[in-house]
C-alpha cells in the first residue's frame, strides 16, 4: 500500500458573500434572507479554519472564489452593453436573476466535485467530477469555473483526471462530495465509496424540498472514474424534508468510522450490510449512530453536528471532530458531542470552530472543504502557490482586510462599485495564488 494523506481544499469566501435566501430546503438560507452579511469576517473565519487544519499538520489548499457578479451569465440571458449597464438593467428587470449572479456560493467546496483517490481508481489517477449543481440557479453557474480551478490546482494529467461536469439535465443532478463518503483502513489503501442519493432520475419526486442528487449521477461518476467498491444508499426522504439538503448535514465519515443520524438513510440496515460486504477483507466498519431521541432533527439542523470535519490527525490515535460553534451552543448537540469524546469509540476529541457567517447560509466546516486523498508524489504535483501556510495566511488576511467590505445588505449587490472592487480583488488574487492572467472571465475579455 502507498502512503497517502487526506488534503483539504477550502473555498475562499468571495467579496459578495450575502444573505439572499437562494436555496429552498436550506433552512438557514431561507431564514436569514435579507440580513446584512460581513464578507470580510466570513473570509477571515474561513482562513482561520484553514489555519487550524494546517497547524494540525494536515495539507491544506485554497480555492479561489468565482467571479461575481457573473456578468457573463447575465449577458447570456440577453442583458447587453457595458458591464455596469448589464448589472443595472438586470437588477431592474429581473432582480431574482441578478441576485443569483451575485452569490458567493463557490465557497462551499464540498459541492465542487466528487473525488476518487488513485487507490480506488482503475487507471491509478486521482479523478474529479466537478458538480453541475443544477438544482439551484445560483449554484448551476459554478461548474465551468470549478473545472478550470481544479485543472489549475491539479495540472498534471498523468496523475490527475479532471472531467467535465455531468450533462446539465435534472437526470444527472449532482452536488459533489457533499453526498459522498469514503471509508478505509488507511487513506492510501483501498476504500469503500458511499454514493448517497436523494432521488432516481425517472422517479416522480413529491418532496416539499428538492432532492439534489440523483442515483444516476453517481452511477455515471463511478463509471467514468473507474471507482471501486461503490455502495449506493438512499438518503432518507425525512432528512431532506427536515432541512438536510445534502447528506453531509446528517452524516460524516473518515477511515473506518461512519458517524450519522438515525434519520440519515432511508434503509439504515441495508446501508450497513452493503458497507460491510464491500469492506469485507479490508476493514471492519464502525457505525456511530445518533438517535432522534438524543438529537431531534430540528436540533441537528440548528447545530450542524454532523457537518463537522472528522479528522485523522498525525500523532493522535483517535479521530478528532472539528464541529461548528453552533454545536457547542445547542445543549442537545453539545451533550452528544461531548459524550462521543468521553466514550471509548473512534472519536477521541471534539473541537469547535467559528464559521458563523457561512453557517447563516447553511454551510458548516465540512461544507467549506473538498477532501482529496493524495500520495506524496501527487501532493508534490499540486500547484504549490495554493498550498496554505502561515505566510499565505498572512498574505490572504491582509488582502481580505484591504479588499472586502465589512457590511453588505442584499440591496448593495446592485452597486456597480462592488463589481469593480471584486474584479480588482480577484485580479490581485490570481497573482497571489499563481492562477494565471486568464483565470477569470473578466480577465479573458479585457
Ligand atoms: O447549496 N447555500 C449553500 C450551502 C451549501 C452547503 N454545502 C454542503 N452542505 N456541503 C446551498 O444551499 C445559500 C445562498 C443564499 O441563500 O444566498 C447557499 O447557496
Amino acid at each position: 500500500m502507498t502512503f497517502a494523506v487526506e488534503a483539504n481544499c477550502d473555498g475562499l469566501v468571495g467579496p459578495t458573500h450575502s444573505y439572499v435566501g437562494l436555496s429552498p430546503g436550506n433552512l438557514a438560507s431561507t431564514r436569514n434572507a435579507g440580513e446584512v452579511s460581513n464578507p470580510r469576517a466570513a473570509a477571515l473565519e474561513g482562513l482561520a479554519k484553514m489555519r487550524r487544519l494546517s497547524d494540525l499538520g494536515l495539507p491544506q489548499f485554497v480555492l479561489a472564489p468565482h467571479e461575481r457578479p457573473a456578468i457573463r451569465f447575465l449577458k447570456s440571458i440577453g442583458f447587453s452593453g457595458a458591464d455596469e449597464t448589464v448589472l443595472e438593467d438586470a437588477w431592474k428587470a429581473a432582480p431574482a436573476l441578478a441576485a443569483a449572479a451575485c452569490s458567493s456560493s463557490s465557497m462551499w467546496a464540498a459541492n465542487a466535485a466528487t473525488v476518487t483517490p488513485s487507490a480506488d481508481a482503475a487507471d491509478g489517477r486521482v479523478h474529479f467530477s466537478p458538480a453541475n449543481l443544477l438544482t439551484n440557479l445560483h449554484r448551476s453557474l459554478e461548474g465551468e469555473q470549478t473545472t478550470r480551478a481544479l485543472r489549475r490546482l491539479f495540472p498534471d494529467a498523468r496523475r490527475f483526471a479532471v472531467h467535465d461536469p455531468l450533462p446539465a439535465q435534472p437526470h444527472f443532478a449532482d452536488e459533489g462530495a457533499a453526498n459522498h463518503v469514503r471509508l478505509c483502513a488507511e487513506h492510501g489503501g483501498p476504500g469503500v465509496n458511499l454514493f448517497v442519493w436523494g432521488r432516481q432520475a425517472w422517479e416522480d419526486w413529491d418532496g416539499a424540498f428538492p432532492a439534489r442528487q440523483t442515483r444516476e449521477a453517481f452511477e455515471a461518476i463511478q463509471r467514468r472514474h473507474g471507482a471501486a467498491r461503490g455502495v449506493f444508499p438512499r438518503q432518507a426522504k425525512a432528512a431532506i424534508a427536515g432541512g438536510a439538503f445534502h447528506n453531509d448535514v446528517v452524516c460524516v465519515g473518515t477511515r473506518q468510522c461512519l458517524f450519522f443520524h438515525e434519520r440519515a438513510f432511508e434503509d439504515r440496515v441495508a446501508m450497513e450490510r452493503a458497507v460491510r460486504t464491500a469492506a469485507a477483507d479490508l476493514f471492519e466498519p464502525v457505525f456511530v449512530e445518533v438517535s432522534e431521541a438524543e438529537l431531534p432533527i430540528a436540533d441537528l439542523v440548528a447545530s450542524y453536528l454532523f457537518n463537522s470535519q472528522l479528522l485523522a490527525v498525525p500523532g493522535e490515535d483517535r479521530l478528532v471532530l472539528l464541529a461548528p460553534a453552533e454545536t457547542r451552543d445547542n445543549p442537545r448537540a453539545y451533550a452528544v458531542a461531548e459524550g462521543l469524546a468521553a466514550s471509548n469509540g473512534p472519536i477521541g476529541r471534539v473541537d469547535y470552530v467559528d464559521v458563523r457567517q457561512s453557517m447563516r447560509n447553511g454551510g458548516g466546516p465540512a461544507c467549506l472543504r473538498l477532501r482529496v486523498v493524495l500520495t506524496d508524489e501527487e501532493l508534490e504535483a499540486v500547484n504549490p502557490a495554493q498550498r496554505f501556510s502561515p505566510d499565505l495566511h498572512k498574505t490572504l488576511a491582509d488582502w481580505v482586510e484591504r479588499r472586502y467590505r465589512d457590511s453588505l445588505a442584499p440591496g448593495d449587490l446592485a452597486d456597480p462599485l462592488l463589481l469593480t472592487e471584486s474584479r480588482e480583488a480577484l485580479d490581485e488574487l490570481t497573482r497571489i495564488l499563481s492562477l494565471g492572467g486568464d483565470f477569470y472571465p473578466f480577465q479573458r475579455t479585457a
